[in-house]
């Protein structure tokens, strides 16, 4: 015989075989006995070894939940119930969406208002401890504010929730940035990096975080977009208009490397809302 194939009817042979009893050896010595090349003999036999190392089934992708709006229609507005948001731009890897009009100017002002008094110069958490720290890679003030503080607040988190379709619950409190002239957020990912010994600690509070809104509450005159330097993306910082992103994992992967571009002139201001897996304490 040449160029033999492993065919259906030989594996129902060697089926019906051991099922009689027959050992693996046996069969062997049947198939050279009827004509089988050793080799061809040996990867049918192989198959039906059961001391044969199985080769490891990769693992479903368990396809989780995550925010974002219902743009099953491909609307051009949706609505939150107190205000018509346009939807502007979507990128698909990395998950981004524009959102415009998501903030009136009153609101805007109103945000800043309440953080200026309360601004330092911000803080980033640091995986390595769990804790908060001066960051170099961050040279904007920061503040937040509590859940619900106030009814401008409150109001704007029942909107993104809506908004997002992801209970109010699991948001943090929002953030407010000021960037005077020169200064930057330098690309990061808003995910804590599962390798960092700190991590299982921030995680405690309501896991990770899945999914960032960066709104813009004033414009500066130069600079202060918000890159995506994996996709070449950026996005301008126009007051009332909110950048989304999701990340399915903590991973590089989600292409989600982003970060605020220098100032030029002008002051930009911002608000943050981050996003986590389960309820926010
Ligand atoms: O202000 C921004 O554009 C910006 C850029 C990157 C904000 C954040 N990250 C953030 O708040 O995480
Ligand atoms: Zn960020």
């Amino acid at each position: 015989m040449t160029g033999q194939a492993i065919s259906p009817e030989l594996r129902e042979w060697i089926v019906a075989q051991l099922a009689a009893g027959h050992s693996i050896p046996s069969l062997r010595v049947s198939m050279r006995e009827a004509g089988w090349q050793a080799d061809v003999a040996e990867s049918a036999l192989a198959e039906f070894d059961p001391s044969r190392p199985v080769a490891p089934v990769a693992a479903p992708v368990a396809q989780v939940a995550l925010p974002g709006p219902d743009l099953s229609s491909a609307p051009l507005y949706i609505d939150t119930g107190d205000r018509r948001v346009q939807v502007l731009q979507t990128v698909t890897h990395p998950r981004v969406i524009v959102f415009g009009d998501l903030l009136s100017d009153e609101e805007c002002e109103a945000l800043i208002l309440g953080a200026r008094q309360r601004l330092a110069r911000s803080l980033t958490v640091e995986a390595k401890t769990g804790g908060e720290a001066l960051n170099v890679d961050r040279t904007s003030d920061g503040m937040f504010f509590e859940r619900g503080e106030n009814p401008v607040v409150a109001r704007l988190e029942q909107r993104i929730a809506t908004l997002l379709r992801w209970p109010l619950e699991f948001g943090e409190g929002l953030q407010i940035l000021r960037y005077s002239p020169g200064a930057q957020y330098r690309p990061h990912y808003d995910y804590f990096d599962p390798s960092e010994p700190g991590t299982p600690t921030i995680l405690r509070r309501g896991g990770q975080r899945v999914a960032t809104l960066v709104m813009y509450l004033q414009e500066p005159d130069q600079g202060g977009a918000t890159t995506f330097p994996d996709v070449g993306l950026e996005v301008a910082p126009k007051r009332g208009t909110g950048v989304f992103f999701s990340y399915d994992r903590p991973d590089p992967g989600t292409r989600t490397l982003h970060g605020g571009a220098p100032v030029l002139s002008g002051e930009k201001w911002v608000a943050t809302k981050w996003l986590r897996e389960r309820e926010f304490t």
